[in-house]
């Protein structure tokens, strides 16, 4: 990738804020061709996804903790609509992924290739509180030097309110993966549950799956994607990403991992705008969010 592209603006790919880089590759990923036991990790940015990510490919290999550091995390699950140029693109990765496929994709509902639906996939879907999002995405933006300048914190809670920024608005992301639940296969599941209760949550994802473990392999699945120890794998924690891709000096990939990092970053006047924001975007709808533990 060519210096000059790093931290361009975002283009936009059907009135959502993207890197030009994934527009380019569009085409191909709205053709994908999904297989009916692809599973599908979905989530909006900073929300859990590398956690799931990990914990689903601990259990597709029956806890085998050696398994799992065959490579690093972002090969083992591809995302399907990763495009940067002189790399293999998400598409092109998964094409030549054996199945049973496990797919992660950002992709608010909208967008979703046509065929996962048509294949009737299995979906786990994992939100997280809006506020420890934000503030997460804001060191994001800085590590990740494919991000525009993210600006002071009072600009990017602006950018992150107003949809702008990558992946477009929360709001429409969790509400509309919220709605689909109710007519397809997907297990909707919370950063925060996971947090305070990783078996039962563990558990739930077996169920969906129509999985059975023996009790031994999901002790050694939560030792495996504590926090702890997936801060120290170099197959999770992203640190064999390119440097001048990922900066772990300006903040890790795995950086704190708990609940309500917001209270150490949100003035009392950005808390209260960003509480009236919430409830005018969140009227009406049955889904909640613990913004604490
Ligand atoms: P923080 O920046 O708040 O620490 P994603 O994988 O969707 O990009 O989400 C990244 C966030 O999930 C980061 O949040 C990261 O620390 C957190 N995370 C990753 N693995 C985790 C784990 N095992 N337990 C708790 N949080 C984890
Ligand atoms: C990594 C994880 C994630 O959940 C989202 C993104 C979006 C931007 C990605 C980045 C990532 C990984 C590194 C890149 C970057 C775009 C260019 C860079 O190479 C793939």
């Amino acid at each position: 990738m060519g210096q000059e592209r790093i931290r361009e603006e975002l283009g936009s790919l059907h009135g959502i804020p993207l890197y030009k880089v994934f527009i380019e590759g569009w085409p191909q990923v709205k053709d994908f061709q999904a297989r009916p036991d692809d599973l599908l990790i979905s989530t909006y940015p900073k929300s859990g996804t590398t956690w799931l990510s990990e914990i689903m490919d601990m259990i597709y290999q029956d806890g085998d903790v050696e398994k799992c550091q065959r490579d690093a995390i972002y090969n083992r699950v591809p995302f399907l609509e990763v495009k940067v140029p002189g790399i293999p693109s998400g598409v092109e990765q998964l094409k030549n992924t054996p199945s049973p496929r496990l797919v992660k994709t950002h992709l608010p509902v909208q967008l979703l290739p046509q065929s996962f639906w048509e294949k009737d996939c299995k979906i786990i879907y994992m939100a997280r509180n809006p506020k420890d999002v934000v503030i997460s995405y804001y060191y994001f933006y800085q590590m990740a030097k494919v991000h525009p300048d993210p600006g002071t914190l009072a600009e990017f809670l602006e950018t992150f309110l107003a949809g702008k920024a990558a992946y477009g608005s929360w709001y429409d992301h969790v509400r509309g993966w919220w709605e689909k639940r109710k007519e397809k296969k997907i297990l909707y599941l919370f950063y925060e549950d996971m947090k305070k209760d990783p078996r039962q949550e563990v558990k739930k994802i077996l169920q969906f799956l129509g999985k059975e473990v023996v009790e031994g392999t999901v002790e050694r699945i939560l030792q495996n994607t504590s926090f702890q120890a997936m801060k120290k794998n170099p197959a999770a924690n992203y640190e064999t990403m390119p440097t001048a891709l990922m900066d772990h000096n300006l903040s890790p990939f795995l950086r704190k991992g708990i609940c309500g990092d917001w209270k150490n970053h949100f003035t009392v006047a950005q808390n209260e705008r960003f509480n009236r924001h919430y409830q005018e975007h969140m009227a009406g709808t049955d889904l909640h969010f613990q913004m604490e533990m």
